[in-house]
């Protein structure tokens, strides 16, 4: 299965066959006060700084998320789209569950985006379904149900049902829907992770899609975030993880890494390359 998108010149695949999918999670001002700074003033200097560095990380396509307490991203995310699509080459995943905002900010993506996100609620995939069959992007379809979020992988699995069924009702097909199995921290309920990865597995055999995680989530509240992450990182793409919104400065290597013990970089050519490219960061 092949999730295709696009920016300018590049086309990227999010696949159930080849190496991992790296979506840069930075542009995002949760618990980054710089950021909602900047967006509060309009300084965008700040986000083409953590747009570059993680292109320059590795990161194959930029999450943008501009969501802030007190603000509507309809205000912002029209703006940051516009210089990103500009300014870089590399495509963009809408983070946003407010459909005004998606409406405002598509028109001005150069080429094909992934909207992050819809979900199994009626509202979300009423309004969320007609704007990414509009634009003809592909869509992350969060595991939430009526209910809201369940601890239990078979409610979460039919959460995704729904979303492919009602996607296909308007003619949106399975390989331009990515599912997120949704990750919690582990601080809060150590069976968290456990429940996540046993729905991932339950969504790539039910459905053969892509799967998408955010994963640093899965360690908020706990020391050593990075090693639980890169942890995570091996267990969800064993089970079936096919991208993910983390942070490429950090985990491209390991991810590298991942690709290379799962049989997916032949003679090892990508995890080489990265570390080569890299490796005075480490020693420096
Ligand atoms: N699924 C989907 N989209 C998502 C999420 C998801 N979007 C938002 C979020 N979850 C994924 N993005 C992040 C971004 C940052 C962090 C975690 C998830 C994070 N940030 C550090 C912090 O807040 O402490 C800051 C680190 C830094 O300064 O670089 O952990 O689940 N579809």
């Amino acid at each position: 299965m092949k999730t295709i998108l696009k920016s300018k010149t590049k086309k990227v695949e999010i696949s159930t066959d080849g190496p991992f999918t790296i979506i840069g999670e930075k542009i995002n001002p949760t618990g980054r006060k710089k950021l909602a700074a900047a967006l509060q003033e309009g300084n965008l200097d700040y986000v083409r700084d953590l747009a570059k560095k993680q292109i320059e990380a590795g990161a194959d396509v930029l999450d943008v998320n501009v969501g802030m307490a007190g603000t509507d991203d309809v205000d912002y995310l029209p703006a940051i789209v516009k210089m990103l699509a500009e300014e870089f080459d590399i495509p963009l995943c809408l983070d946003s569950p407010n459909p005004k905002a998606l409406a405002a900010a598509l028109p001005l993506v150069q080429g094909r985006a992934l909207v992050n996100s819809v979900n199994g609620e009626e509202k979300s995939l009423a309004a969320v379904l007609p704007i990414v069959k509009e634009y003809g992007t592909a869509v992350i379809g969060l595991t939430i149900g009526e209910g809201g979020i369940s601890n239990d992988p078979q409610k979460r699995l039919a959460a995704a049902g729904k979303i492919i069924e009602r996607a296909a009702q308007i003619g949106i097909p399975l390989e331009d829907i990515i599912i997120d199995p949704l990750v919690m921290t582990v601080g809060a309920d150590s069976s968290a992770g456990l429940v996540t990865l046993t729905t991932i597995e339950l969504v790539r055999k039910e459905f053969g899609v892509n799967i998408n995680l955010g994963a640093s989530n899965v360690s908020f509240g706990l020391p050593e975030r990075d090693v639980i992450n890169q942890a995570f990182l091996a267990l969800a793409i064993s089970a079936g993880a096919t991208c993910a919104i983390t942070d490429p400065i950090k985990y491209t290597l390991a991810i590298r890494a991942i690709d290379l013990l799962r049989g997916r970089d032949s003679y090892g050519m990508r995890y080489l390359k990265y570390y080569r490219a890299h490796a005075q960061e480490k020693t420096a």
